[in-house]
């Protein structure tokens, strides 16, 4: 049955960060559920990568994996000013940084670039931080993704750690502000209340263990890609205005709940989540809460292979869409 539990453990220092040293990463393994279409790229013949074997398929993977960090932004120039430089020095073996741009109003473009020459930017084809992400994912070259904020929340230091879990044996590096060593300087406690109870929710429905399901700095491999089957960036939007199922914030609620349900090794990586620098967040408590709670209804469905629900969402004028 997807989603049950078959093994979970804590890690120690044998996969936890070179920088935290003893940093303990929680593992749990999922009943392998088939996935159509899931399937892993080839590695990439190059002389100083040497191969481990995936656990999730059997391919390799690099033990020096190229790591592509993808940075959704919707009216960040300021931040990204600061973040990125940061991003470089902190992470400079980075293979490529990928900023989306959700049509914003600010010179984000502008700055990306002048703050991080040869940052690769791109448009998003509609709107939300979820087709931002999609779009960003289906230009990744490198072996493994990590998702990245834009405001300053994320940390570049604890890349590292996420790699450091991946290259030890995970699928997915999921990070937590709530696991011991992590910790966060931006959530509200109505924010906080509310992830607690949809992350049981999560948890109850997939036979997960994790703690924190809301929270946008994960990182996974590549070759993974094909089987979250998220909305393709060139879907025209939708006729009525309402968002295609992903394309919203509620896109960390359905990568976590496809990786669960593929069965795939997923490993929580604690993490301090910084206080957003400039601006305020463009997400909706109550409006975005509901929706992820909608998507873990649907994904639940999905997971089990009964009928395909249809969700139907009113259009979210998230401050996003005012802004483009
Ligand atoms: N491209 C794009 N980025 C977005 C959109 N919505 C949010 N983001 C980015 O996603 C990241 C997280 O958004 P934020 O508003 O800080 O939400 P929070 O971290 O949940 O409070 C930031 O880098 C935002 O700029 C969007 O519609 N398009
Ligand atoms: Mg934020």
């Amino acid at each position: 049955m997807p989603g049950e539990i078959r093994q979970t453990r804590t890690i120690g220092d044998a996969t936890a960060s070179p920088t935290t040293g003893s940093e303990p990463v929680r593992t749990t393994r999922h009943d392998p559920h088939p996935t159509s279409g899931a399937s892993r790229r080839p590695s990439p013949a190059e002389g100083h990568r040497a191969s481990r074997p995936a656990s999730a398929t059997g391919s390799p993977r690099p033990q020096r994996p190229r790591v592509s960090v993808v940075v959704p932004a919707l009216n960040e120039a300021d931040n990204l000013r600061v973040v990125l430089p940061e991003l470089r020095r902190e992470y400079p073996q980075i293979h490529e940084v990928i900023v989306v741009d959700g049509g914003s109003v600010d010179d984000t473009v502008a700055a990306a670039r002048e703050a991080l020459p040869g940052v690769r930017v791109l448009s998003q084809t509609r709107r939300g931080k979820g087709n931002a992400l999609a779009v960003g994912f289906a230009a990744v070259t490198g072996d493994v993704v990590v998702m990245f904020d834009a405001d300053g929340s994320a940390d570049p230091a604890e890349i590292d750690r996420f790699v450091a879990a991946l290259v030890g044996g995970a699928d997915v590096a999921k990070g937590s502000r709530f696991r011991a060593g992590g910790g966060s300087d931006d959530i509200t406690p109505l924010r906080r209340a509310g992830n607690a109870f949809l992350n049981g929710t999560m948890n109850r429905g997939f036979g997960t263990d994790h703690t924190d399901l809301c929270y946008g700095y994960n990182a996974f491999w590549a070759d993974l890609l094909p089987l979250l089957d998220l909305p393709r960036p060139e879907l025209p939007p939708r006729p009525d205005g309402a968002m295609h199922w992903g394309d919203g914030f509620e896109i960390e609620t359905v990568l976590a709940c496809r990786f669960a349900a593929a069965g795939l090794d997923i490993r929580e990586v604690p993490s301090v989540e910084r206080p957003r620098i400039h601006g305020e967040t463009n997400l909706r408590t109550f409006a975005d809460g509901f929706r992820v709670l909608r998507t873990l209804a649907a994904e639940r469905r999905r997971a089990r292979g009964s009928v395909a629900l249809r969700p139907r969402i009113r259009p979210t004028r998230s401050r996003s869409a005012a802004a483009s």
